[in-house]
């Protein structure tokens, strides 16, 4: 059995300890911004481990939008590496946990949409946009 290696981010492990441990009722938001967040529990594609990260929660019908931006880093997360070598997630949304498979949007209309509900829910993206020297990766997380 996998085992979990958590966040290396003291404030990132700390919010998924108290969002999990608190069944989803604690620690569902990004800091004091009052917006909402999800957990998106994978594998990771080195260890094999069971690696688990907070994200803004971008809703789509019965869909989330996962965005790879890092704050606008100069590489992606290394998030993105482990989703596109094992798309089947786990995504918690505060009490209620699905199990969800992701892929990868390349840049087109359907991107664009899902850029524009982002933004709509965190409009910090739109910094991080403008900020990376990268296009940043969008995932379409979908129930199996
Ligand atoms: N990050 C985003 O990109 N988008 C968001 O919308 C977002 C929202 C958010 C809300 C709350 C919060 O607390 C954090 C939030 N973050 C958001 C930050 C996000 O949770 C991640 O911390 C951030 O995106 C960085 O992701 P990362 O995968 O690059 O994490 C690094 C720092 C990390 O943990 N590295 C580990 C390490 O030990 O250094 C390795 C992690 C890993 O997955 N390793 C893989 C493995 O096999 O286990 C190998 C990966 C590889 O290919 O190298």
């Amino acid at each position: 059995m996998a085992e979990y290696i958590p966040p290396a981010a003291d404030w990132v492990r700390e919010q998924v300890e108290l969002y999990e441990s608190s069944g989803g009722t604690k620690g569902t938001t990004l800091m004091d911004t009052g917006l909402p967040c999800i957990l998106v529990t994978h594998m990771g594609n080195k260890t094999g481990g069971i690696r688990k990260i907070p994200l803004m929660r971008v809703k789509m019908d019965n869909s989330y939008v996962l965005v790879g931006s890092k704050g606008g880093a100069e590489k992606d997360p290394v998030w993105v590496h482990n989703l596109r070598a094992n798309p089947d997630v786990e995504i918690r949304d505060a009490t209620e946990v699905w199990p969800m498979r992701v892929r990868e949007v390349p840049d087109g209309p359907e991107r664009d949409r899902l850029w524009e509900a982002a933004v709509a829910a965190f409009d910090r993206y739109e910094d991080y946009r403008k900020k990376a020297p990268r296009l940043i990766p969008v995932f379409l997380a979908e129930p199996v």
